[in-house]
């Protein structure tokens, strides 16, 4: 069996999934700036840098799969978006490309439609509006992958991620939050579903307060298996300990589009 490899693999979410992905793939091949401490059998790691393509060519080679994790997680300065997430991510679809490999699990992120209100219920047909450069670089990698798919045949899966954790951290997470073990369903459908070819769809567990209508991963047989409402006391034991955000509280991203913000269109129409 051909390995899968993961980029990002030293940050927070890998270490969530890791061990679940092992139950299913007996190889993977880690690539981080750092190598994760806790390398168990079947792990093997590669130290690559997202701006160097060649090393990442032959990172790829022979692999069946890439799940991307890698880059910057948050808002940043330009040059590091730029850098980790524009040309890391370029980067990562051409290597997969030029080494024929078959599948890219993109995970994108909530922030690339984080402008859009609470209110405003959305599919993944809709315009993407970023709350952040962060989520520009999601939108960004959403478009190759779109791109890959529909010239070169790539299968591609953009996972647009709410929030991973193991329960909801606070009220808007109601709405996002997805448990490992269901991301880890959607990362399988993306390496193995034969109808995967260019699909968005939004990384969320069984959340009863969601703003998303996720029908394209339901279509792909998702079926989350953890229910966000579970733990709402918690969620609103946080919420309580958190200072309000006139601007954030209103929208899908949260803290992200209300930093900086200064004089955009929240309080104008219901958009
Ligand atoms: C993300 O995209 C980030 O990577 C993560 O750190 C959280 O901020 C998450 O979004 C969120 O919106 O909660």
């Amino acid at each position: 069996m051909k390995p899968i490899v993961m980029t990002g693999a030293a940050g927070g979410v890998a270490g969530m999934i890791r061990p679940l992905l092992r139950t299913h793939y007996s190889e993977l091949v880690l690539t981080d700036r750092v190598e994760p401490k806790d390398l168990a059998p079947g792990e093997r790691f590669q130290q690559v840098e997202l701006a160097d393509l060649p090393a990442l060519e032959k990172l790829l080679a022979g692999a069946r799969g890439v799940i991307h994790l890698g880059g910057f997680s948050v808002e940043g300065p330009w040059e590091t978006i730029h850098e980790s997430n524009i040309v890391g991510c370029y980067n990562l679809f051409e290597a997969a490309r030029r080494q024929g490999v078959p599948r890219v699990i993109f995970a994108s992120s909530n922030h690339a439609v984080g402008y859009y209100r609470r209110a405003r219920p959305i599919g993944t047909d809709e315009r993407v509006r970023p709350d952040s450069r962060y989520g520009v670089s999601k939108a960004f990698g959403e478009a190759l992958g779109s791109l890959y798919a529909d010239k070169y045949g790539l299968r591609v899966l953009s996972i647009r991620i709410g929030n991973v954790a193991e329960r909801p951290l606070d009220v808007r997470r109601l709405s996002i939050w997805l448990h490992p073990e269901d991301l880890v369903q959607l990362i399988r459908i993306g390496l193995e579903h034969p109808d995967v070819r260019n699909e968005v769809v939004y990384g969320m567990s069984d959340c009863a307060a969601a703003w998303w209508d996720n029908r394209t991963a339901e279509r792909l047989g998702y079926a989350p298996r953890h229910q966000a409402e579970a733990h709402r006391a918690h969620a609103e034991a946080e919420q309580a300990k958190l200072p309000p955000d006139p601007v954030g509280d209103l929208l899908q991203g949260g803290s992200f589009p209300s930093a900086d913000y200064v004089a955009g269109w929240v309080g104008e129409g219901k958009d």
